[in-house]
């Protein structure tokens, strides 16, 4: 490092991406989701497409380290058209695709957005990460990090950007805590100590409408993002 001049950084990322389309209209508001490998991820995504597709138009992102397994689950299970799915395979670490060289989620979310027409909201799924994993400003307008109480009631007790800076944690799998031993006030307060003021929702996706509360956030972001 040279201590003779000021070194000037680019500032890589630090920005959001405008939030008009070429045409002048309104693009979609960008929610990713990260967490853990086997968290739900997949399951808040297809849950959410099924709860909204009525209503809104939605396009999904999904990112696998060496398959497109997880657009293929939302293919199979049909919670889309498949025009509004798209694969981004990024060999390697999950979140250098999320958070470094965005480049082909972005290539991949402005193409759904080119190709299938005004969209009101775009899900990008993460590849399953660890606890560090955290989106680009420039990819995502705001980001959910999906935990289950399976991994232990300790994680969100030991943080990580995942767990202390997402726009909302979610802690899913609730219905299993019985069967694992997980003390679901003890997260609450883990997470309530790491996250102060920012929100943590608990779910079970297995319950019918286990979605409703995570919708509700997503649908209240949507508000606030065309006010
Ligand atoms: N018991 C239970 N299983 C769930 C729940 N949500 C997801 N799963 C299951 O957990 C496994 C991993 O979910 P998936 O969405 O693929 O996780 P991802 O790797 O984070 O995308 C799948 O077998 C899901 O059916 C839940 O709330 N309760
Ligand atoms: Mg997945």
């Amino acid at each position: 490092m040279h201590r003779d001049h000021d070194e000037e950084y680019p500032v890589r990322h630090a920005y959001s991406t405008p939030t008009t389309r070429a045409d002048g209209t309104r693009r979609a508001l960008r929610v990713g989701l990260g967490g853990p490998v086997g968290s739900g991820k997949t399951a808040t995504v297809a849950a959410l497409c099924r709860s909204l597709r009525d209503r809104l138009s939605i396009a999904v992102v999904t990112n696998d380290i060496y398959t497109t397994e997880d657009a293929e689950f939302l293919l199979r299970n049909a919670v889309l058209p498949p025009e509004r799915i798209a694969a981004v395979e990024t060999g390697a670490c999950p979140h250098t695709a999320i958070r470094d060289d965005i480049s082909a989620n972005l290539e991949a979310v402005e193409d759904l957005e080119d190709e299938v027409g005004p969209l009101d909201l775009v899900l990008v799924e993460s590849g399953g990460d660890n606890l560090t994993a955290t989106f680009s400003k420039a990819l995502v307008d705001a980001q959910v990090f999906v935990i289950d109480v399976a991994g232990g009631d300790k994680i969100p007790r030991k943080g990580g950007p995942g767990v202390t800076t997402a726009d909302l944690l979610v802690v899913n799998k609730t219905d299993l805590a019985p069967l694992v031993g997980a003390d679901l006030e003890v997260m609450a307060r883990d997470a309530k100590a790491q996250r102060g003021d920012l929100p943590t929702l608990f779910t079970a996706l297995t319950a019918p409408d286990g979605i409703a509360p995570v919708r509700e956030w997503v649908l209240a972001r949507l508000d606030a993002w065309r006010a």
